[in-house]
């Protein structure tokens, strides 16, 4: 009975809202008429609408780079200091660098809208890191003593928030994005490692293979949307404060991106989007003296970056309420801090329902 009235309910609703196709109504649900996938926050409710989202989204990185230029391994464990050395329990130059990871992180999402000018929303984050990492044998010369995989998932740093409609007209829109992170991630996560002696152990994971920050984060920013017959723009400006020490006395840099993007309409269903995206992030401070291997990734001074994206989309209208999209986004600008994996790629697919 109750799934009957469900699904009865669902039916009304549906004809419902098929039954205000107006030219309002036939804007909103355009392909072109939502930002980029990879975009969050980009854009509000009508009161009372819901939505439903889950987003996947995998970041591949590979070889490594020193500020904006590459660096060999071989080069990495001859001219990288290690500070933590302490011979000859640790040597003086590091001795392990990271070959590759994939970062895959999984995003459940709601929105609601309260009212015309506030929409609600909350993201559950899960995320699975893997790397590949390169051993050098003993304390100095270029002899690679092998490879090895760590790997850690769990559930991650997840928001609520909500955003708050500051200006719009039949074009264009303006809206205040606020969001709360509560680190839910776990930043104690272990794995076995392959020392430069030739030993198995199980060591603490360095920061960039940890779920989460640890600490409680405060994001705000602004974003700007317009459409105009088949194509539309946007920007959006977000900065990520990170309030407090975790409690392994360190916290991550603040964040702070600045995207744009272009959509255009290809048919009813289907349009491409453009974005160009600054991203820059401090580095970390503190320290976890549970991290002190012979590993790039273990110093807190290599992490932060300067990188611009390229990123092409599609978005999808499937039928009434319900959106698949997708985003590839590489970079075309990365300057890093220190001596850090470079980015290759990232992939966004979303699914969106909206009720
Ligand atoms: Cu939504």
């Amino acid at each position: 009975m109750k799934k009957l009235i469900t699904i009865l309910g669902g039916g009304i609703a549906l004809l419902f809202s098929c039954g205000m196709a107006n030219a309002d109504m036939a804007a909103m649900m355009a392909p072109q008429a939502k930002a980029p996938i990879g975009v969050m926050g980009a854009h509000m409710h009508k009161e009372g609408k819901w939505m439903m989202s889950y987003r996947y989204m995998q970041m591949s990185m590979s070889g490594m780079l020193q500020g904006d230029k590459r660096i060999s391994p071989e080069d990495i464990v001859t001219q990288i200091t290690n500070p933590f050395a302490n011979p000859p329990s640790s040597p003086t130059t590091v001795r392990v660098v990271p070959d590759d990871m994939i970062n895959q992180m999984h995003m459940l999402g709601v929105m609601y809208a309260p009212t015309e000018d506030l929409t609600l929303m909350a993201m559950l984050n899960y995320v699975d890191k893997s790397m590949d990492v390169v051993s050098f044998s003993s304390g100095v010369g270029t002899n690679r003593l092998g490879m090895f995989n760590t790997n850690s998932s769990g559930l991650s740093d997840s928001s609520i928030g909500g955003l708050y409609r500051l200006y719009a007209d039949k074009n264009q829109h303006l809206h205040l994005n606020v969001n709360w992170f509560i680190p839910l991630g776990d930043i104690n996560q272990s794995d076995q490692v392959l020392t430069p002696m030739n030993m198995r152990m199980d060591i603490r994971l360095p920061y960039g293979m940890q779920l989460g920050t640890g600490s409680h984060q405060l994001q705000a920013g602004l974003t700007y949307f317009g459409s105009h017959r088949d194509m539309s723009w946007g920007a959006q400006g977000l900065y990520t404060h990170v309030l407090n020490d975790n409690e392994e006395d360190y916290r991550w840099g603040d964040f702070a991106s600045l995207a744009t993007w272009y959509g255009y309409r290809l048919s009813n269903s289907f349009s491409a989007s453009m974005r160009l995206t600054y991203r820059h992030q401090k580095s970390i401070a503190g320290m976890d003296p549970q991290i002190m291997a012979p590993i790039t990734t273990a110093n807190p001074h290599n992490y932060g970056f300067d990188r611009i994206d390229l990123g092409l989309g599609i978005n999808t209208v499937i039928t009434h309420g319900h959106r698949a999209a997708l985003e590839w986004e590489l970079p075309i600008y990365e300057d890093v801090n220190g001596v850090q994996m470079a980015m290759d790629s990232m992939l966004t697919l979303g699914y969106q329902v909206m009720f």
